[in-house]
This record gives structure tokens, sequence and C-alpha cells, in this order.
């Protein structure tokens, strides 16, 4: 029995996509942490830092959204992991891409929006803006311009699926993406697929 703890507007929506990608039958319990829904003693004993997501699989705990996606496609083996080991350690340098460059900068100005209006800093908001544009135009963009998704072979994998649940926010905090042909391009074949838009339907 898999069970994801956290509602759709968080990093729970990547682990779903994957179970959902996989044909995974799971319960989702969809905790809001802005009504502390992750602070009662139940759920902090599951996960002690109260964030979301949290997949319990029978008795097994995993925290952290790309943990979690690596544990969930390496035990169900499927097309979202694929077998050759150069290509799973491309999967990993791209989800450690996603995590470690493209999202502080994009939780950055979710958080500076947060402010009351006055304190907000828009030279910064600018600066992350400016940083987010760089890293695309440098990485994403010149490898999507060669082939159609992150990994060759022309198929949906695991890296897309990570990359682009970070990506997704990127129109919410302005950062157009028509400077970035080819990446706009990557993140509608990746939008657009079945399983994110069953996500889409959740809590
Ligand atoms: N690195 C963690 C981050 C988890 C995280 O920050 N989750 C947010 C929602 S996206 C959360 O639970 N925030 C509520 C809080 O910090 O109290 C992961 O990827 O799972």
């Amino acid at each position: 029995m898999l069970k994801i703890y956290g509602w759709k507007r968080s990093r729970a929506a990547r682990c779903m996509w994957a179970m959902e990608e996989m044909g995974l039958d799971y319960e989702q319990v969809p905790l809001n942490p802005h009504a502390g829904e992750t602070r009662t003693p139940e759920y902090l004993a599951l996960n002690p830092s109260g964030k979301i997501p949290t997949l319990v699989h029978d008795d097994f705990v995993m925290a952290e959204s790309m943990a979690i996606n690596w544990y969930l496609a390496s035990s169900f083996p499927g097309t979202l992991l694929p077998r050759d080991p150069h290509h799973g350690a491309k999967v990993q340098q791209w989800t450690l891409w996603a995590i470690t460059e493209l999202e502080p900068p994009v939780v950055a100005i979710m958080r500076e929006g947060r402010r009351p209006r006055e304190q907000i800093d828009g030279a910064r908001i600018e600066a992350w803006h400016a940083g987010i544009h760089g890293i695309l135009e440098a990485v994403l963009e010149p490898h999507l311009n060669r082939q159609k998704f992150l990994l060759p072979g022309n198929t949906f994998t695991l890296a897309d699926l990570n990359v682009a649940s970070v990506a997704s926010s990127l129109q919410a905090f302005d950062i157009a993406l028509d400077r970035h042909p080819a990446v706009a391009d990557w993140m509608q074949r990746c939008l657009s697929r079945e399983a994110w838009a069953r996500v889409q339907q959740k809590p």
C-alpha cells in the first residue's frame, strides 16, 4: 500500500506525478501546511521536519520528494528510470541540478513575495530572475536544442519529470520562457502528459 502525504500545491505533486506515470495505485492524504496539518503529533512522528511530502509504502517511510521519486522509480521499474547506469547517473545529475541550482532562486522569489508589500525588495527579485534566465540559457536551452528530452533516446524519464516539476512554477513567478524556446517546447511536452493532468485533479 502506497500513501503520499501532501496537497498538490506542494512538492508532493512531483511524487504523485511519478506514481501516475507508473500507473501505481496510491492513497493521497492532502495535508495543507498553512492549516497546521503538518504539525500534528501524528504527522511529526512520520516526518519530524513537518514538511510535505512523505511517502509511506507498507511500513517503509520516506521523506524528501526527489528521494521519494528515486525510490518509486527504482522499486517499480518501468521507463522512468533507464537501466543503463550512465542514464541513471544522468537522472541524478539533472535532479540535483534542479534542486540545487533552479529551485533555490524560485523559492527565494516566492518567499520574498510573501513579505508585506512595503518590505519587498524588487532589486533582489530582479537578481533572482536574472540568475534563473542565466542558467536556463547556459544549461537547459542548449541541451534541449540538441534533444527532445533530457536523456538520450527521445523518451520521457524521471530526469524530465523532476526538472519539469521544479520548472513548472516558473510561470507563476513571471519567469517567461519565450526567451528559451527549446525549454518552452520541452515544458509543453512534459506538462501536457496525462499523468500530470491527473495530478491537477487532486486536492
Ligand atoms: N526538500 C524537501 C522540501 C519539503 C518542503 O519544503 N515542503 C514544503 C511544501 S512544498 C512544506 O512542507 N512547507 C511547510 C513548512 O515548511 O512548514 C522536499 O523536497 O521534499
